[in-house]
């Protein structure tokens, strides 16, 4: 297929910023950004995104484009511009090129991921005197079917709101950027709010609920201590050393039974990761290892995770993310294809998790940009069973 030309334009995101949005013959693709970057992530732009958008509608390339490594030409093409246009060009093409069947062109035996719930959200997600966790996550691993498990997460969802509106009065149904509950109080309450009402929906479902935390602990890490604000109800205000933050996310483990744990430590400590015990939970890096190759095998050298997360935008080239996903399988490491907090409304997330073969795909559980890749993993599951 030649590749001439594109057109670009903004579009809003979920947190009413711009992302930039490349179409290719008919088929669009636009970026999300995050709020709370890896250090070593690639840079969303290198221009203004009007330079950018410019610069991509004045290019006249010459690219023959047949195959999925041949969206390398396009990283040479647009490289000036920053990750999110690179990315945006590969996936509009790779649109056209599969004729928005993007899961089947890659992959000929699909199976559908296990969805990963963001129900809860502090940290630099939320404002004020919230958790210091970023995300309080919810999984039914044993569910039947992707349309079940989304299904158990919305009623986990649910069932949080009602809680939070009788435990914490400063509640306002307020949701983050991620569509997750913004409330106001400590790490424990939220983690002891979100395992009552896994326990009650198991009980209603008949399904096994797991939890687990994305602590984003870099965020609140600084000069070798962790600095909690919202700790727990009784003492808000916490100072942990390494061994501290050590012992109490092992602690954490066992009382909550917890199934999956990402970024538990400075992004920086890859050995303070592999001391907790990878039989028990997926114990998963995001800032650590930031879809890049070299940081992912720094992880494995130092068996830090038995987990990653895998976002295209991280390392803006969908080539190189495929290259973490190879890598990461190789390796025996599980993989986590996640949204960010800054989304829009495409789809090509929820394409890539089918595509690439990925058992778990982190999202929002409610709003426009997380219920767009949501349903459009039910109608790829319809599609397989019709088949
Ligand atoms: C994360 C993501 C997505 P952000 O930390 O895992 O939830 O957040 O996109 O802000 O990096
Ligand atoms: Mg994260």
């Amino acid at each position: 297929m030649l590749v001439d030309r594109f057109s670009a334009r903004k579009v809003v995101n979920s947190s009413g910023k711009s992302s930039i949005e490349v179409s290719f013959k008919g088929f669009s693709a636009s970026i999300p950004s995050g709020t709370s970057k890896g250090k070593s992530e690639r840079s969303d732009f290198t221009k203004s995104i009007d330079e950018c958008i410019k610069a991509i509608n004045s290019s006249r390339l010459n690219l023959e484009i047949n195959s999925f490594s041949d969206l390398d030409k396009l990283e040479v093409a647009f490289m000036d511009l920053g990750g999110n246009p690179v990315l945006a060009s590969q996936i509009a093409v790779l649109k056209a090129l599969s004729k928005g069947n993007i899961f089947s062109f890659l992959n000929s035996s699909p199976s559908l991921p296990t969805p990963l719930g963001n129900c809860i959200e502090g940290g630099v997600h939320s404002q004020g005197s919230t958790p210091d966790f970023q995300e309080f996550l919810v999984i039914a691993p044993k569910a039947d079917s992707f349309f079940d498990a989304a299904n158990t997460n919305m009623e986990v969802y649910t069932t949080v709101r009602d809680l939070l509106g009788r435990y914490d009065p400063n509640f306002k149904n307020e949701v983050t950027a991620e569509g997750a509950w913004r409330t106001y109080i400590s790490n424990f309450e939220a983690l002891d709010i979100l395992k009552k009402a896994s326990r009650s929906v198991e009980h209603k479902l008949d399904t096994e609920i797991k939890v687990g935390i994305d602590f984003a602990s870099s965020s609140f890490f600084r000069e070798g201590f962790y600095y909690y604000k919202n700790f727990s109800l009784d003492k808000p205000k916490r100072k942990f050393s390494r061994k501290d933050q050590i012992a109490f996310v092992n602690g954490l483990i066992k009382e909550y039974k917890l199934y999956y744990l990402e970024d538990p430590f400075d992004q920086d400590d890859f050995r303070a990761f592999a001391s907790l015990n990878q039989n028990k939970a997926l114990i998963c890096g995001d800032d650590l290892t930031t879809t890049n190759t070299a940081r992912i095998q720094k992880a494995i050298d130092n068996k830090s995770v038995n987990c990653v997360i895998i976002k295209p935008n991280q390392i803006g080239s969908l080539t190189k993310t495929f290259y973490a996903v190879k890598l990461a399988k190789k390796n025996n490491l599980f993989t986590v294809i996640s949204h960010r907090s800054e989304e829009t409304q495409d789809t090509w997330l929820s394409h890539l998790a089918v595509g690439f073969d990925i058992p778990i795909v982190k999202c929002g559980i409610f709003g426009p940009e997380r219920t767009a890749k949501l349903n459009e993993l039910i109608k790829i599951e319809k599609r397989l069973i019709m088949a």
